[in-house]
């Protein structure tokens, strides 16, 4: 079982996040790590750039309940049903919904979420990676929760502010079985992005949680 229950606040002005190193612990991760590599339906989504179609550099899946659809970059997602392992991550991350943000005194009460879907990416080496972009697709509402576990290779995970140059960057290191919960006005005020990264050569998957409306 995690011993991480509380999360440490990441320091974000005009927004909120969490992170749990150890949501999971190492032998949970790394049986979901393998169960998810090779059960999921893994597929190379192309987005519609300045009118192109561009294969994205990493493979995707999206899982959900029936109707939860997706669309960005010119993407439409039909939720593919879930399986059993991601369905109990989902729950396991609702189930300790409770205690986020405990002992914090600017804790938000939407912090507090349950998830119909889930995008699952999977970065197969550092050459892998995702750009600069916000979860701000309209039907993921106006304070969207992503709640973003990560498996397998540790990752740096990169996020700037949208308009304020005063404000410095923040980098996160993304770690085998943590949960990083980005909440509040996240998505309205930052960007974040996974960088390529030359030193990494083994496999990383992250799932990000979503409720679509
Ligand atoms: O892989 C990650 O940690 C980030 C994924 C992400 O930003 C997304 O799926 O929207
Ligand atoms: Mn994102």
């Amino acid at each position: 079982m995690s011993s991480d229950l509380v999360g440490a606040r990441v320091a974000l002005a005009d927004g909120d996040a969490l992170l749990f190193e150890e949501f999971l612990a190492p032998g949970e991760a790394d049986t979901c790590f393998e169960r998810l590599l090779s059960d999921v339906d893994w597929e190379q989504h192309l987005i519609r750039i300045f009118g192109r179609r561009i294969p994205t550099p990493r493979l995707s899946a999206w899982y959900g309940d029936p109707g939860a659809r997706y669309c960005y970059s010119g993407l439409v997602l039909e939720p593919i049903p879930w399986l059993p392992v991601i369905r109990e991550l989902k729950e396991r991350i609702e189930s300790r919904s409770e205690p986020f943000g405990v002992g914090d005194p600017n804790r938000s009460a939407d912090a507090h979420c349950t998830y119909n879907s889930a995008l699952l990416n999977l970065y197969r080496n550092g050459s892998d990676s995702m750009g600069w972009h916000s979860d701000d697709e309209p039907e993921l509402g106006d304070r969207p929760v992503i709640a973003s576990l990560s498996l397998g290779a540790e990752r740096r995970f990169r996020l700037k502010h949208r308009s304020r140059a005063d404000v410095d960057p923040v980098a996160l290191t993304l770690s085998h079985g943590s949960l990083l919960i980005m909440y509040g006005d996240t998505q309205k005020n930052w960007k974040h992005a996974l960088p390529k990264s030359s030193r990494v050569e083994k496999p990383r998957i992250n799932l990000t949680f979503r409720l679509v409306r």
